[in-house]
């Protein structure tokens, strides 16, 4: 039977990935999308929601001892939606992350979605599992299992051939 984030270092593997309410009010969502989209990724799961204020301090419970965690949290759940997903395929948990760039916009590749779009690390657009154990975190708190989808995409035996 498949975990919640698939099997890593396989086709199932998933990662969280989260457009951020700066993200979703410049109106960049489908430009993001299309970036994991058209690179071969499976959109597993989608939904735009504003987070509640738990939901917001326990996906980044690991930062709350940071001084700029109540501005975080503040930020997430402004009340601007984020679009919380979920994308599967090979190895989409680091190319996930070489998707979205550095943390801080200022280090980030241009060709990555913060460094083409994003300037403030406090305003960095989007969000991306950083390992595997954080994607099963993740991807368990914002989505209830049924919320899941298995499918095949048409180009998938196209996109992750591995031979
Ligand atoms: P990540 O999003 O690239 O994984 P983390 O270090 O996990 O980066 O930090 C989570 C989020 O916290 C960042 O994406 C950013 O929104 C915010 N953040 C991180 N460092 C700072 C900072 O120095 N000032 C303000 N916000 C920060
Ligand atoms: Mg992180």
């Amino acid at each position: 039977s498949k975990t919640i984030a698939g099997e890593k270092g396989t086709a199932s593997e998933r990662s969280f990935v989260m457009i951020k309410p700066d993200g979703v009010s410049r109106q960049l969502v489908g430009k993001i999308i299309s970036r994991f989209e058209e690179r071969g990724y499976k959109l597993v799961a989608v939904k735009s929601l504003t987070p509640s204020e738990a939901l917001a301090k326990e996906h980044y419970s690991d930062l709350s001892a940071r001084p700029f965690y109540p501005g975080l949290v503040k930020y997430i759940t402004s009340g601007t939606p984020v679009v919380a997903m979920v994308w599967e395929g090979k190895d989409v948990i680091k190319q996930g992350r070489r998707i979205v760039g550095a943390t801080n916009p200022q280090d980030a590749d241009p060709g990555s979605v913060r460094g083409q779009y994003a300037v403030s690390v406090g305003r960095n657009l989007i969000h991306a599992s950083d390992a595997f154990d954080s994607a099963t975190k993740e991807i368990g708190l914002w989505f209830a299992p049924e919320e899941l989808s298995d499918y095949e995409p048409i180009a998938w035996p196209w996109v992750m051939a591995d031979n």
